[in-house]
């Protein structure tokens, strides 16, 4: 059962903002014509932007601690694309969502397909997962997956992956996203070198079962929960795997994967260079792989990532199609909520980089002027460019204020949830559960006993 947000509200909450979002849009006008500058030119490339959903982002996060499942959360992938669609609805800045194998995996495939087209959702990357055990998996990956040291774990790795393409071409997509865990706790714990050669090998054979037009995006992180050595760890490793493989592999830049302080646009300008760069996963950090939404720690730093891109995408840098994905996980927001900041503040980066004046730049550059240069490139972040991104969305038949329409909703109390697709047995006999509401018994389990709940229910999409 699906519930939308209903176009009068949308409608409602607008009228309460069109004036003073009318005024703004057409003051940013002016002071970037100022500069040479057409902001509908800006606004037709804004409101192009697109950026893919993660259906693990959408379920409750958790630390190694604590998960607090939140009321109304998904139950299953049916309930997961009405949240991406209901993302979408609103930003309309994230037209696809990107499922995780085999955290999304369903008996019927084609039901699946169809049910997203319904909803106007359509799959990106598929990511597969050998991090954790799936019930009822002959072996175990504990010491490894891709990379494990016995040949019969690498091949069930390697099936799982397999199965993940097979999977996604039912559903429409075209690329096949690898994060391995594998790694070691502890010096002498594992050969760094043949490790990375059992990767090699694994992989290889996942690359000869790509179909044609589909590409494998490989996935680097420093740590966790590796913590002495991770087999892919930086963006080097992955690109001596991806030049191993062949064109169709590129190299997948998640932002919180990488060593503090580490120059990440000029990772993200060394791989367009190389023409090896699949695309992001976006996501904000402070300390590690902390997952937070995009732009909500360090959005400089998001923009000059844009800045490269928009660079490279101005020049038409040869080979240059990144794909956009966000990997935040929600503790403590309301994933929906988190999720249409992550995009809307990813958007953000995008129109700010648009604005930089690329040949005063060049021509600073030049001359050695380092002050003009920086202040150039500033230029284009210290830029309130809210009012652009709102009018893509009110142009698009959406909300000025996404976050603020979301909350006036009431969704989670208002959509029903899946039953969960369990049988029961009933006297001798096998019963489905009938469809009620669910979002009350979260609630009464919860006030029951939050911590027997969680333990129950385990981990799902969290990182
Ligand atoms: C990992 C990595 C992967 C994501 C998992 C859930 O840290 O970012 O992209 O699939 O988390
Ligand atoms: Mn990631
Ligand atoms: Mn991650």
């Amino acid at each position: 059962m699906s519930h939308r947000i209903p176009d009068p509200l949308i409608a409602e909450e607008n009228t309460k903002l069109k004036a003073a979002q009318a005024e703004d849009y057409a003051a940013l006008g002016r002071r970037l014509e100022r500069t040479g500058v057409d902001i509908e030119a800006v606004i037709a490339k804004v409101a192009a932007f697109a950026v893919a959903v993660p259906t693990w982002g959408v379920g409750t996060g958790g630390t190694r601690f604590a998960r607090f499942p939140g009321v109304g959360e998904p139950r299953g992938i049916f309930d997961k694309l009405e949240d991406c669609a209901t993302i979408h609805q609103l930003t309309r800045a994230t037209p696809t969502c990107s499922p995780h194998l085999p955290w999304d995996k369903v008996g019927d495939y084609q039901e699946l397909a169809e049910r997203a087209t319904a909803l106007g959702v359509v799959f990106d990357a598929v990511n597969s997962n050998t991090f954790g055990d799936a019930a009822g998996q002959k072996l175990s990956y504990k010491f490894g997956s891709l990379a494990h040291g016995d040949k019969a774990v690498r091949d069930q790795a390697v099936a799982h992956n397999i199965e993940c393409i097979e999977i996604g071409e039912k559903l429409g997509s075209k690329a096949l996203t690898v994060w391995i865990a594998d790694g070691s706790n502890f010096p002498g714990q594992s050969n760094l070198n043949r490790v990375f050669d059992s990767y090699l090998e694994s992989i290889a054979e996942v690359y000869a079962r790509l179909p044609a037009g589909w590409r494998v995006f490989i996935e680097h992180k420093l740590y966790e929960p590796a913590f002495y050595s991770t087999v892919i760890s930086d963006w080097g490793t992955s690109l001596m795997a991806a030049e191993a493989l062949g064109p169709k592999a590129c190299c997948l830049v998640d932002l919180g994967h990488h060593a503090p302080n580490v120059n990440i646009e000029q990772i993200v300008a060394r791989l367009i260079r190389a023409r090896w760069l699949a695309g992001f996963h976006f996501n904000d950090s402070k300390y590690g792989d902390d997952d937070l939404d995009s732009g909500a720690i360090d959005p400089f730093r998001l923009f000059l990532v844009f800045n490269e891109l928009v660079d490279a995408s101005v020049r038409k840098a040869p080979g240059f199609d990144p794909a956009y994905m966000l990997d935040p996980s929600h503790n403590v927001t309301d994933p929906i909520e988190s999720l249409m900041a992550s995009a809307m503040e990813t958007q953000r980066a995008y129109a700010q980089a648009l604005l930089v004046d690329r040949d005063a730049l060049a021509g600073a550059q030049e001359a050695n002027d380092v002050m003009l240069g920086h202040r150039i490139l500033k230029a284009g972040f210290v830029a309130d460019v809210s009012s652009s991104l709102a009018e893509a969305r009110l142009r698009n038949g959406s909300a000025i204020d996404a976050i603020a329409v979301y909350s006036a909703s009431n969704y989670r109390k208002m959509k029903p949830r899946s039953a969960p697709r369990r049988w029961f047995v009933v006297g001798d006999r096998l019963r489905r559960p009938l469809a009620r509401d669910f979002n009350a018994v979260d609630r009464r389990r919860q006030q029951q006993d939050p911590a027997a709940r969680q333990a129950q229910r385990g981990f799902t999409g969290t990182h």
